[in-house]
């Protein structure tokens, strides 16, 4: 008799796509043989009961196992083990430890966990079932602790999971017009170590490449099948010549079929040529739209040395960034940085320099400042590593910003930094809150004009402007800003001592767990009138400015707005206008991209735009 198997890799939801479960596709594809049946796989966090009661009789359960469903998987390998006590749980992925030999105490419904790429031990899981396991190379059971995990040379030998139809009954139990994330690879590994990266560790070091044909017979069937994004799991897109014939071949599919709408990917660090060739590609074939990609990321995570050294990074020198932000601006390509915060070494002062940095080259777009996450098989995730660099840790529900608020989700936890050896848990949170009045004003918009108004006119830095206006939104108790900055402080309070969920709703239970920024862009877009009389009060109180007024309303100008009709005109002095916008005249029309605006609800448009089209500027309304 057959015996059966399921299937388990759960992802929450980002906006309306279900994520294609690449993991799990490889290892039945690779590993599947006539003695076993798949039964089903699940790839939504459904209720624990309601998953149990719809199996029957499971042999084995494989779950995939990553930071976003561990306690979740962990639930329901308990809830299995307790209605088939025979059944055999397993679980691989990154988020199964390679170093802890004690793992099973902690973990007693799990009856293997294994290490590293998971085909190969699958294969022989399967073949050796119902065991025992302990010499197969990379599986831990609760009395053997395998070798160093090695990596799969030779990836030809692992079937697509896409060609061979893995996906079609996963498909076929939703409504046709459901809309799919599938992650991709077109290789594996990187050769670059950063030490806050599950990737950084040597085990991925050396790359492993997917053969051409099968990658771009890949992207026909994502054509083909309307699949609307695709997240590209490769490490360093543009690392490789073959990544712009890819991309081709990823625009021309989309010309073709319309789909993929994006092909989200993570940029090489240090290959800007090649970047700004397939960046430039995706302009030119993308008449009407932005392409398939959100922009191009400048995911430095900092420019401090003494922080660089302590992660094990390099990025290019501050006069290479201006070339490449110059080169891409001239061109019209959005690119967006990325800092992490609290790195080691890092402090306030330096994050402050690293976002002035930013601004001082011209990078307008977006800047993401990520909370430092810390997981157990990346560098830091090393006792010996956080010793040496004074890193506290906290234990907290994972950063699930822009998720769907769910009450009922079972909360997932990550470890992330309460202090380090230069800041102190004070630091670490005025960090936190300045990085949001930066981000806020800057790249969100609403203090942008206003900063390029204030340098040019006053030669006062963006950053110090920033610092002046958060030390005088905390005496003015009475403003929005102040009520914006208690709550957004106190929820980053909440996450690092009582386990709050990172993220805030607005619109009630049915909405998104929103990113701080994007929460308070939202209240600020609701109340405009009373947002620019806080700033003009600011302006006058600090810098005793005469003409607050006409440089409020200009900055304003530039921020869209749902209800308005565009273009409109505002009357100005036209030297502000020429120190703020460089342009000299005393009416100036600003106009908008997106006309269809005032006919979208008010609640999916805030999620366009201070969500979804964030990084492309969608704030923005040109000025002439
Ligand atoms: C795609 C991706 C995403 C997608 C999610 C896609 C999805 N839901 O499926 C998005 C963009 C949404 C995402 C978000 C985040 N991600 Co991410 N992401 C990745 C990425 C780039 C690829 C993962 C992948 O699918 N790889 C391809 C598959 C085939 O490889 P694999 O997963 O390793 O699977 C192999 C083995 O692990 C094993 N295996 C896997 N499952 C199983 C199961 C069994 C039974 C067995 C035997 C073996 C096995 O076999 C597989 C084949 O060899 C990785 C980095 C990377 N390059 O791997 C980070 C990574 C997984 N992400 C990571 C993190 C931290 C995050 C965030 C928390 C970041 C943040 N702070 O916001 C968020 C979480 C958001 C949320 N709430 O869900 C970490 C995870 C660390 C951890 N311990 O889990 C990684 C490793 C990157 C890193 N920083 O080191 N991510
Ligand atoms: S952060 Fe990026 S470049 Fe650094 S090790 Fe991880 S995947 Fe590689």
């Amino acid at each position: 008799m057959q015996k059966r198997l399921y299937l388990v890799a759960v992802s929450d939801p980002m906006g309306y796509n279900k994520f294609l479960p690449l993991a799990l596709g490889y290892l039945w594809s690779f590993a599947k043989n006539d003695d076993w049946t798949l039964c089903d796989v699940y790839i939504e966090k459904d209720p624990i009961d309601q998953i149990v009661a719809s199996m029957s009789q499971p042999d084995i359960v494989g779950l995939s196992s990553y930071v976003w469903n561990w306690e979740f998987n962990k639930k329901l390998a308990t809830a299995i083990k307790k209605k088939w006590p025979t059944c055999q749980t397993i679980v691989g992925g990154p988020h199964i430890s390679k170093h802890d030999p004690n793992w099973f105490d902690k973990h007693p419904q799990i009856d293997l966990a294994i290490h590293g790429e998971g085909e190969l031990a699958w294969q022989s899981i399967l073949k050796s079932y119902p065991g025992p396991y302990n010499n197969i190379p990379h599986v831990q059971t609760p009395t053997h602790m395998p070798d160093k995990a090695q990596r799969i040379r030779d990836l030809t030998q692992i079937p697509s999971p896409i060609l061979e139809g893995f996906y079609d009954p996963i498909m076929a139990k939703y409504p046709k017009d459901t809309s799919w994330n599938l992650t991709i690879e077109t290789l594996r590994g990187c050769p670059y170590h950063c030490s806050f990266c599950d990737i950084g560790d040597e085990y991925w070091n050396k790359l492993s490449l997917f053969p051409m044909d099968r990658v771009l017979k890949e992207i026909d069937w994502i054509g083909q099948n309307k699949i609307e994004y695709v997240y590209c799991c490769d490490s360093n897109w543009g690392m490789l010549e073959r990544d712009k014939e890819i991309t081709k071949y990823v625009l021309d599919t989309k010309a073709e079929y319309g789909y993929p709408k994006f092909w989200d990917v993570t940029w090489a660090k240090n290959n800007h040529g090649r970047n700004f060739e397939i960046a430039k590609m995706n302009k030119e074939m993308s008449k009407t739209d932005f392409g398939i990609f959100k922009g191009v990321t400048l995911a430095v995570q900092s420019m401090h040395e003494p922080t660089l050294k302590a992660i094990d990074r390099w990025n290019m020198n501050d006069d290479k960034m201006k070339q490449v932000i110059d080169k891409y601006n001239a061109e019209g390509i959005p690119t967006y940085g990325e800092l992490i915060w609290p790195m080691p070494e890092e402090t306030v002062e330096s994050l402050r320099d690293n976002i002035q940095k930013f601004i001082d080259l011209n990078q307008d777009n977006f800047l993401q400042v990520n909370a430092l996450v810390i997981e157990d098989n990346g560098e830091m995730g090393r006792p010996e590593y956080q010793k040496k660099w004074g890193l506290q840790l906290v234990n907290g529900p994972l950063d699930n910003m822009h998720v769907p608020y769910d009450k009922n989700r079972i909360t997932e936890y990550s470890n992330f930094v309460y202090s380090t050896r230069t800041a102190n848990w004070e630091q670490v949170l005025e960090g936190h809150m300045f990085q949001w009045i930066a981000v806020l004003m800057y790249w969100y918009g609403w203090g942008q004009g206003l900063a390029k108004y204030m340098l040019n006119q006053h030669g006062i830095k963006a950053t110090d402007l920033y610092e002046t206006l958060r030390k005088w939104i905390l005496k003015n108790e009475d403003t929005l800003l102040f009520e914006e900055y208690k709550i957004t402080e106190q929820c980053i309070y909440d996450t690092h001592h009582s386990k709050a969920e990172w993220g805030r709703t607005i619109y009630g239970d049915n909405d998104l767990q929103w990113e701080y920024k994007s929460a308070t862009s939202v209240m600020l877009h609701n109340n405009r009138k009373k947002f620019a009389i806080e700033l003009e009060r600011f302006l006058v109180d600090e810098y005793n400015l005469d003409d607050a007024k006409e440089i409020v309303s200009l900055n304003l100008g530039m921020c869209v707005d749902h209800d308005t009709k565009y273009p409109i005109q505002i009357k100005t002095d036209s030297k502000i206008a020429k120190q703020m916008l460089g342009i000299e005249k005393n009416i100036i029309e600003f106009d908008h991209w997106d006309k269809d605006a005032k006919d979208e609800s008010i609640n999916l448009w805030h999620q366009k735009a201070y969500h979804r089209l964030r990084k492309v500027r969608y704030w923005y309304c040109e000025p002439s």
